[in-house]
């Protein structure tokens, strides 16, 4: 078939033309199979030609409704007009000098925004980085040298990466960590406020787990040798979970009491996706810290620290930095993704996206007994499979919903550390009767396993 060029202009339909996965994306997955390392897994066994809206276009002229946005990226869509005009405009001009060398407008500016956009009002600063881990490698830098301390407290079921010291951080062992250390030292793991697995119930969950994570700080790591507490405002990866209410702001307290760097980590929460333009504005948390990367350049590869600017100005002169951070091209898509999330008010189509989604996931988990929870904010949401009347995960079953989701032309994600949560991650521009469609083709998935 000619190749189609994406973007907002792709038609916004789910249309099947071959089974899936169709003929050329077979024959790609041979040559994947014979030249990819095998560690590099495959959700959908799909190829993409091009990308809009909320569609995907496969090799064979298939188009998938996306619930995935490239785990969080596309929030603006992909190839989103005003990203590929000003990525575009400075392709053109150069892709490269080293920040660290010749630094541009575009670097500074994104920074501006950041200062802007990240929650509390105090004086920011931010450096720019490729990746989700590496910024948050660069955090836990920053709060050590800041702080003189070293100790790193995370929780369970936290995301943060596959970089060595991220691994180390990230709870879950397969596929993220087996086989692949020794870790970094001095990171601690402590409970997370999960309200459907809390063992006492809900109601409990934030002031029993906040209770157990200060008691095991302040007799076991040590205040003083805490140097920061990373956390996920609505954590991904692991599953979805929304910590119980008041569970954050009680850490965020305690945090600030004991001159502890509260590091807030809003890799996949963060540009609009719950709702608001970060997740911990929720419950009206300011970290000291945050990280930002996925939807903040529209697909381009970019990430940052955020931060109070006395912290961010703590290390040495050459102490942060790296070949392409803040690459010029990425620092342009990312002022484009920006645009579109003000021009388009994107925190309200997430809100609204929710309005549609939650109580028609409501409505199915009524329906099929399977569906232990739906919960989430914003196009950020997701349901928890389990076996009817009991809380024991059931991942086979969320494979087989997945799968047949796949195959009736619905691109969607699984996470979880039992890997039993379906999540949904539309693009914040996808047209509202793409997404009741893909609901509908969700709908039918849990009818027919
Ligand atoms: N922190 C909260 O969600 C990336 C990873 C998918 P990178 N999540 C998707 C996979 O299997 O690799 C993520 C995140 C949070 C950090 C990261 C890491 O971001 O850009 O993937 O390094």
């Amino acid at each position: 078939m000619t190749e189609q060029s994406g973007g907002p202009s792709l038609p916004q339909e789910r249309r099947l033309v071959t089974e899936i996965p169709g003929p050329r994306s077979r024959e790609l997955a041979a040559r994947k199979q014979a030249a990819v390392a095998a560690g590099v897994p495959t959700v959908m066994p799909v190829f993409a030609q091009a990308a809009g809206g909320g569609v995907v276009l496969d090799v064979d002229g298939n188009s998938f409704i996306d619930f995935g946005s490239g785990i969080a990226v596309t929030s603006v869509g992909n190839s989103a007009e005003a990203v590929v005009r000003r990525a575009g405009e400075q392709l053109a001009r150069f892709t490269h000098t080293c920040a660290m060398i010749a630094p541009y407008e575009g670097y500074v500016e994104v920074c501006e925004e950041l200062a802007r956009l990240t929650p509390g009002d105090h004086a920011k600063k931010s450096v720019l980085l490729n990746s989700g881990a590496e910024a948050v490698e660069n955090a836990v830098k920053i709060a050590r040298y800041a702080t003189g301390r070293q100790a790193v407290v995370v929780f369970e079921h936290g995301y943060h990466g596959r970089t060595n010291l991220t691994m180390a951080l990230t709870a879950k062992d397969m596929p993220y960590k087996h086989g692949f250390g020794p870790f970094a030292p001095e990171i601690y793991r402590v409970p997370m406020a999960y309200p459907f697995r809390w063992l006492t119930g809900p109601e409990n969950c934030a002031e029993q787990a906040a209770a157990q994570v200060i008691e095991k700080i302040t007799k076991e790591i040590g205040t003083e040798n805490t140097a920061a507490i990373v956390f996920e405002p609505l954590q991904g990866e692991g599953g979805f979970i929304e910590p119980a209410k008041g569970f954050l702001p009680r850490i965020a307290e305690f945090a600030a009491a004991h001159g502890i760097v509260l590091v807030a980590d809003e890799i996949q929460s963060g540009f609009c996706r719950t709702g608001q333009w970060f997740a911990c504005e929720d419950e009206g948390v300011v970290p000291d810290l945050v990280t930002t990367a996925k939807g903040i350049a529209g697909g381009l590869p970019l990430a940052a620290v955020t931060g109070r600017a006395e912290l961010m100005d703590a290390a040495h002169v050459g102490g942060l930095g790296g070949t392409y951070g803040g690459n010029p091209v990425a620092c342009a898509a990312a002022l484009g993704a920006i645009e579109t999330m003000r021009t388009l008010d994107l925190p309200a189509r997430a809100r609204r996206i929710e309005e549609v989604m939650k109580p028609r996931l409501r409505a199915m988990a009524e329906r099929f007994p399977v569906i232990g929870e739906v919960r989430g904010r914003g196009a950020m949401l997701a349901v928890e499979l389990v076996k009817p009347g009991t809380k024991d995960p059931d991942a086979a079953t969320t494979s087989a919903v997945l799968a047949a989701c796949h195959r009736a032309g619905l691109l969607v994600l699984s996470c979880g550390t039992y890997g039993n949560v379906l999540r949904f991650l539309p693009p914040l521009v996808i047209g509202e009767p793409l997404l009741e469609e893909g609901l509908d083709v969700l709908e039918e998935a849990f009818a027919g396993v």
